[in-house]
C-alpha cells in the first residue's frame, strides 16, 4: 500500500516527491483539479531550487496525481492551516476536513501525520475529538502523529535532506516507526517526543526567529537616530562566539514567521510581553521604509510618489510566495495615506496583484527616480548596474553602505 499525502502545496508537493525518489509508493492528493491536472502533465505550479529535477524523478517512479483521497497505510497531511486575524488563533477548518476524508477511506491501523504547522493544543482540542467522535479509538483503529515540517522556501530540497526533523506521537513504538519512514530521506537526527512538544516546538523555532529579527530591526531604528551603520555593527557583534543577530528588513513576512507567534499571544495574552512587542517591531517596519522614502524625497525636492520605485513583492529572496509580504503592507500603508500611484516590480510574481504593478522591469527602472529595495533577489544583484545612477533606498543591505539610503 501506499503513502498518501493530502496537500500538494510548498511543503505536501516536495515531500511527496522526496519519499517517491527514495522508493515508496507515492499518491499525492489535493482538491485543486486544476493543480492536479498540472503535476499531471508535468508542470509545476511554484520554483524552488532543485523542484524541477526531483519531479522528474518522481515521474519516473511512477508518483500519481488526483482529487480523491486513496486507500494507504501512511496520510501525510500538509493542508493550509490559516490564522483569523481578528483572534489571533488558527482556524483548524482544513486540516479537520482533510481527517475526516481519511477516515471515510482509510483501513484499521492506517497512520495519519499532520505535518501543517498548527497552535499548541491543536490536536487535543479538535483532531482528537473528530476522530473519536467517527468511533474511532486512536492508537488501535488509526494513530495519529505530528511531524511538523521545518524547511525553508528557497533551500527546501537540501533542507528536506538534511534538517533534524520532530516526530509528536502518543507512544515510542509508532514514533519511531515513523521515524524509520522519514529516515528513508532525511540524514539528520530525528527526534521522537509527544505530540504537544512537537506542536510547541515548532511554533517556538519561528517565534525565536521572530524576535530575533526583530531586535535587529530595532537596533536599526535606533542606529538610524544618530547615524550609525547597523550592519558593521551586527558584523561586529556577532564575531562573539554566543551572539548570533538576524538581520534588519522592511518587516517579517510569509506564512510562518509572521503568523505562529501569534498563536502563543493569542492563548497566553498575559504571559507574552516580549513575543508581542517584537511582532509589533517587525510590523512597524514598512511605516519606517516610508518614513525613509519621505526622507529621500524631502531631501531631493520629489514632490510626486509616482517617482518611486519599490523593488520586490514577494515576502523574502527568490520565491514568489506574496503572503503577508512587506511591500504589499507598505503598499495598503501608502494608500492609507492617499499616496497612489508608487510603481512596482518583481521579476518571480507573475501574476498582477498590485497597481502600477510594471512586468518590465527596464520600463520600471526608467520611469522610477528612487528605487526601493525591498527584497534582494538574486536577479537584482545580476543587474545592481542599471540602478547605479538612481537614488537607492537599500532596505535589504545589498549595496555599499555610503553610496545608498539605508533603513
Ligand atoms: N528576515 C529578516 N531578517 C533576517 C531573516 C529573515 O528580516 O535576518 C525576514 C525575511 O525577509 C522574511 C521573513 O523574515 O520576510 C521570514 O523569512 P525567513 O527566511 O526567516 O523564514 P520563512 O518564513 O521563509 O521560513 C521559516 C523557517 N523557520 C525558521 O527558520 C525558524 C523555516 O525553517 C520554517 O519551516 C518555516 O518558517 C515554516 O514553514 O514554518
Amino acid at each position: 500500500m501506499a503513502i498518501n499525502v493530502i496537500g500538494l502545496g510548498y511543503i505536501g508537493l516536495p515531500t511527496a516527491l522526496m519519499f517517491a525518489k527514495n522508493g515508496l509508493k507515492v499518491i499525492g492528493t489535493d482538491f485543486d483539479q486544476e493543480l492536479v491536472n498540472n503535476l499531471k502533465e508535468g508542470k509545476l505550479t511554484f520554483e524552488e531550487d532543485g523542484l524541477k529535477e526531483l519531479f522528474q524523478g518522481a515521474l519516473s517512479s511512477g508518483i500519481e496525481f488526483t482529487t480523491e483521497y486513496q486507500k494507504a497505510h501512511t496520510y501525510i497531511l500538509a493542508v493550509p492551516t490559516p490564522y483569523i486575524k481578528e483572534s489571533k488563533k488558527l482556524d483548524p477548518k482544513y486540516v479537520i476536513s482533510a481527517v475526516n476524508s481519511v477516515l471515510n477511506v482509510c483501513e484499521t491501523g492506517a497512520v495519519i501525520i499532520i505535518e501543517s504547522t498548527i497552535s499548541p493544543g491543536t490536536t487535543d482540542k479538535y483532531i482528537r475529538p473528530e476522530i473519536e467522535k467517527r468511533g474511532y479509538i486512536i492508537g488501535e483503529d488509526v494513530h495519529l502523529l505530528h511531524a511538523p515540517e521545518r524547511i525553508i522556501p528557497g533551500d527546501m530540497i537540501y533542507e528536506l535532506e538534511n534538517n533534524s526533523r520532530t516526530i509528536g506521537a502518543d507512544n515510542l513504538e509508532i514514533g519511531g516507526k515513523i521515524r524509520g519512514l522519514y529516515s528513508k530521506f532525511c540524514k539528520a537526527d530525528i527526534v521522537v517526543t509527544d505530540i504537544r512538544s512537537a506542536e510547541m516546538s515548532k511554533v517556538v523555532e519561528n517565534t525565536y526567529r521572530d524576535i530575533n529579527i526583530a531586535f535587529a530591526n530595532e537596533l536599526a531604528k535606533i542606529c538610524r537616530t544618530d547615524n550609525m551603520d547597523v550592519y558593521e555593527i551586527i558584523k561586529i557583534a556577532n564575531k562573539h562566539p554566543r551572539v548570533n543577530i538576524l538581520q534588519p528588513g522592511p518587516g517579517v513576512g510569509g506564512h510562518c514567521i509572521s503568523v505562529d507567534p501569534w498563536f502563543l499571544v493569542g492563548d497566553y495574552p498575559d504571559l507574552t510581553n516580549l513575543i508581542l512587542t517584537a511582532r509589533k517591531i517587525n510590523d512597524s517596519m514598512p511605516r519606517h521604509v516610508l518614513s525613509r522614502i519621505r526622507d529621500i524625497m524631502r531631501e531631493h525636492g520629489i514632490k510626486d510618489i509616482s517617482k518611486v520605485g519599490l523593488y520586490g513583492l514577494s515576502y523574502k529572496e527568490d520565491v514568489e510566495d506574496t503572503r503577508e509580504s512587506p511591500t504589499l503592507q507598505l503598499l495598503k500603508r501608502m494608500e492609507d495615506h492617499l499616496a497612489f500611484g508608487v510603481k512596482v516590480y518583481d521579476p518571480h510574481v507573475k501574476e498582477r496583484i498590485a497597481d502600477h504593478q510594471f512586468m518590465n522591469f527596464e520600463d520600471f527602472i526608467n520611469e522610477s527616480e528612487i528605487i526601493v529595495i525591498m527584497v534582494g533577489h538574486t536577479h537584482l544583484k545580476e543587474n545592481i548596474d542599471k540602478i547605479k545612477n538612481k537614488l537607492v533606498l537599500d532596505t535589504k543591505n545589498i549595496l555599499d553602505y555610503n553610496h545608498t539610503y539605508k533603513l
